[in-house]
């Protein structure tokens, strides 16, 4: 059989085009079974990377088992294309990014054929095209319909010569910008933001549910839960007493009710409204304030007000015989006048800020009241200011004598405790949570991105621009703007310049376009219908397909990218243009029903042991054998695994791996090397391996082929098979073989049949419920191929060893497509009948082995195993 592993892809792809697999469109009413397989889809910067091979082949791999399953499988593809990279390129070599873009695209579309993945190219698209974003404009004035999506004032990082707002990335660790070289400065500007934390409670939730099935993985679920931050505080009234005024009371916000017998002090925000008072009669104070204006927030000065004084209301609860404590009242800048109250119950012993604010104040003693519960029971810590430094202990724990009636409890009831004491006697203002969720900053002032669907007028203000007139277009970079600094969009005046929608009076186009994690956010909800002009999608189409069944991609996606998609999913929720039902029953609205996330591709790095300086492979002999040789010194050079970089000179480029082994055999060596989730050490060094497997496939399928001729036996209609076995002698009935001839199977066919049913159902198993351990079906098929191989040459029932060989054959296909589609045209004897026709994938529930099992001659593991099968059954 000719089994070469890399020339027939176009064959097994040209068969799903044909639509023989797969003849529906993507949308589809009709009563099939559905799954939505997707991949995160990729930023197109050029050529492909081993990370994208290993995701890509991960999702190849669960979209065809489900088709060979009978389901009718979206596995769409499309380009993440606006962003910063195409940007650069256009302005550093006078490219036009949408230029530079499509011709990466083509490149890595090519790159992704020749890897062998089937995606519905039927549904592909890319961000930055005008069909595309005329519905994220949509999504804007959606939200901006619901006050979700609102302007206001933003800290950005500026670059005083470039005169241009920088992103993030584009400010080194020292502060400047990467490509001046100027000290970054932060300067205010009126930006665009989504009002994601509307949603947050749902946000939250929700994550339970998809905790609760296993769905996803835990430490996503913990780093989204994280980045909610969601603390449950309290709002406490403290009475204060301003000498020669009536008393007035001041309300702090704090996430620590339970430290409240620690407090010391109080401490307010400059622009509290009893500052701003004061500040009118104490000219120290105005002093102090135009000086604080300009500290940094962590600083740790601060202003004592004179002749005021604060009580704690606890001691209104406190028992008799505490005395009531009067506490001092600062002005802090540390302490922002945006977030909470303005208002600080200051707490040195048990949170860090307070604490080296105090130490700055005032050296006097640090009260500490929770004590953590697994030390020893050493509870009052009083540290005086001294050779020891004191530390805050922010953590929960035990509260200690110090804290009268609440002495003994825990922080959590403790506090739960104080709180209701405290609201019977009208000493709390209220029960509030704080999360760190904050808003969702979507302007970039830059020119590669969706605009920015609004009109600026000076009569009617910011103006959304009506739906009839979307998309509002970017305009096309002509010669003048090459090169030049800054926001292209703002240098465009015939772009810029235009009237306003209300009024028709001049007015100017908003020059900022939407973050590409916008774009992102709902893409996925695209797909099922892409070509729709109209709309985003239809409803049919969203209830056909949505939400997405399995969504594979990087780890260093789990927080924004899923949170975004997350929120804009809820949104269309809300109103109205998604199902409301979930596939699953009491499942809430989300759009990822399981997450698979992968993890990272590392390289073989060779080093010089003495230096450390790393080797480029040319250095080294026999870089890819199992002793490489350092070429000039003849010493061994230390070898690990590390992320591809330039610099380690560990880069491996997919398409030479697959020009030279085969798209097959690095799709399996890749799948093979580690568990889904784990970093995946890639050694070329190992590849052979599957090669040799591979060549035992071959043989095994080359001997039945010539077994069946010789024996004259017919070809056999590879479908599940029906078992029953009769007592002693063995006889094992195959029900749905074409004859349904009882056959007198010896031990050794049972084995290999019982062999068959573990492999199948294990390889059923996880590919259902544990793709995590993908790796592990390569195991079970080689232990299925080499038991094959060994009996191949003795006397077995020839169509039982048919029969195990196309179930290793299929079952394989998923993984290797063009390998398998070979050696099953070599097994039928004929080139046209394809692999993917057959929707038989074995099936581990259809191995009915009736009563009564054999005793006796089966080894022990068969044995057990169809005691097992034959108890599922009954
Ligand atoms: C007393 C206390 C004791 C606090 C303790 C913490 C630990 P998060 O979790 O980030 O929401 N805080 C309240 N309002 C503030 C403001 N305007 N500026 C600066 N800090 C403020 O932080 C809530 C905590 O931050 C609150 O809980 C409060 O300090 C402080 F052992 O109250 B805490
Ligand atoms: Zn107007």
């Amino acid at each position: 059989a000719s089994t070469s592993t890399n020339q027939n892809i176009d064959k097994s792809q040209a068969v799903w085009k044909d639509g023989q697999t797969d003849g529906e469109k993507p949308v589809s009413r009709q009563e099939k079974k559905r799954s939505y397989i997707l991949s995160m889809f990729p930023y197109p910067s050029g050529s492909l990377h081993m990370g994208h091979v290993r995701v890509y082949t991960i999702s190849d791999v669960l979209a065809r088992y489900k088709r060979m399953k009978g389901y009718n499988v979206l596995h769409p593809m499309g380009w993440d294309a606006f962003g910063l990279p195409a940007e650069n390129a256009a302005i550093e070599r006078g490219a036009d990014p949408g230029v530079w873009t499509t011709q990466n695209i083509s490149n890595m579309k090519e790159q992704l054929t020749g890897m062998g993945v089937c995606f519905d190219w039927r549904t592909e698209f890319m961000t930055c095209s005008p069909s595309f974003y005329k519905h994220t404009q949509k999504l804007f004035l959606m939200l901006h319909n619901c006050g979700l999506a609102y302007q206001a004032e933003a800290t950005v990082n500026w670059d005083p010569i470039d005169k241009t707002v920088l992103a993030n990335e584009q400010v080194d660790s020292d502060g400047k910008s990467w490509r001046s070289g100027a000290v970054v400065e932060k300067i205010q500007l009126k930006q665009w933001f989504f009002r994601i934390t509307a949603f947050q409670d749902s946000l939250l939730r929700d994550l339970d549910a998809l905790d609760k099935h296993d769905q996803w993985p835990e430490r996503v679920l913990t780093q989204q839960r994280n980045w909610l931050g969601k603390s449950s505080g309290a709002k406490i009234k403290f009475g204060v007493c301003i000498e020669g005024s009536p008393w007035v009371q001041v309300t702090v916000f704090t996430t620590r009710p339970d430290t409240l017998f620690g407090v010391q002090y109080l401490a307010l925000s400059i622009r509290h409204p009893i500052v701003q008072d004061l500040a009118h009669r104490l000219p120290k104070l105005r002093d102090f304030l135009s000086r604080a204006a300009t500290l940094p927030p962590n600083s740790k000065e601060g202003f004592l007000l004179p002749g005021v004084q604060a009580i704690n209301p606890i001691d209104i609860v406190a028992p008799d015989g505490v005395q009531v404590e009067k506490l001092p009242v600062y002005v802090a800048p540390y302490v922002l006048s945006g977030y909470g109250e303005g208002a600080v119950m200051g707490v040195p012993g048990h949170d860090s800020r307070d604490l080296s604010f105090w130490r700055q104040q005032n050296p006097s003693n640090i009260v500490y009241v929770v004590v953590d519960a697994t030390h020893d029971p050493v509870s009052i810590r009083t540290v005086t200011s001294g050779s020891e430094l004191p530390e805050a202990l922010v953590h929960p724990g035990v509260l200690n004598e110090r804290c009268g009636p609440y002495a003994g409890m825990k922080s959590d009831k403790g506090g739960k405790q104080i709180i209701a004491d405290l609201q019977s006697r009208g000493q709390l203002a209220s029960t509030a949570d704080s999360w760190r969720l904050r808003d969702w900053l979507i302007s970039r002032q830059r020119y590669w991105g969706t605009p920015i669907p609004v009109v600026h007028c000076q009569s009617c203000g910011a103006v959304p621009v009506p739906e009839d007139q979307l998309p509002v277009e970017l305009p096309k970079l002509d010669d003048s703007v090459k090169g030049k600094k800054g926001n292209p969009l703002e240098q465009i005046e015939s772009w810029v310049n235009t009237t306003c929608p209300t009024c028709r009076q001049p007015a100017k186009r908003d020059t900022d376009t939407m973050d590409t994690f916008v774009d992102s956010s709902w893409y996925f909800m695209r797909f099922p219908d892409p070509q729709n002009a109209k709309q985003p999608f239809s409803k049919e189409a969203a209830e056909a397909w949505l939400p997405v069944d399995t969504y594979i991609g990087g780890v260093e996606h789990a927080i924004l990218h899923l949170l975004y998609a997350r929120f804009i999913y809820k949104f269309l929720s809300s109103e109205g243009l998604l199902p409301q039902y979930q596939k699953r029953e009491n499942f809430p609205v989300e759009p990822f029903t399981r997450l698979i996330s992968q993890g990272m591709v590392h390289g073989k790095t060779f080093s010089e042991p003495a230096t450390g300086r790393f080797l480029h492979p040319s250095e080294v002999d026999g870089a890819e054998t199992a002793n490489p040789m350092i070429k000039r010194s003849g010493l061994r050079p230390a070898i690990t695994f590390e992320k591809m970089s330039k610099s380690k000179h560990n880069g491996v480029d997919p398409s030479v791996c697959i020009a030279k082994w085969g798209a097959d055999a690095t799709r399996a060596h890749i799948l093979f090397s580690a568990p889904v989730s784990e970093i995946l050490e890639w050694d070329e060094e190992k590849i052979v391996g599957i090669q040799r497997w591979f060549a035992r496939v071959a043989k095994v399928v080359d001997m039945c082929y010539k077994g069946s001729s010789s024996n004259g036996c017919e070809k056999t209609d590879f479908g599940d098979l029906w078992v029953r076995c009769e007592k002693a002698p063995l006889t094992v009935e195959i029900l749905n073989a074409p004859d349904h001839d009882l056959k007198n199977f010896s031990p050794r066919d049972l084995d290999i049949l019982l062999l068959v049913a573990s492999t199948v159902s294990s390889v059923n198993h996880t590919l259902e419920h544990n793709v995590y351990a993908l790796n592990t079906i390569i195991s079970d098929l080689i232990k299925l191929t080499n038991k094959l191989l060994e009996v191949s040459d003795v006397v077995i029932d020839q169509s039982l060893l048919l029969w195990a060989t196309s179930a290793l054959l299929r079952m394989l296909a998923p993984i290797a497509p063009t390998f398998s589609e070979e050696c099953w045209a070599t097994l039928q004897q004929d080139p046209k009948i394809s692999v993917w026709c057959d929707h038989h994938w074995p099936g581990s529930n259809k191995f009915i082995f009736q009563t009564p099992f054999p005793s006796s001659p089966l080894t022990p593991e068969a044995q057990t195993l169809l005691q097992s099968q034959w108890k599922s059954v009954n």
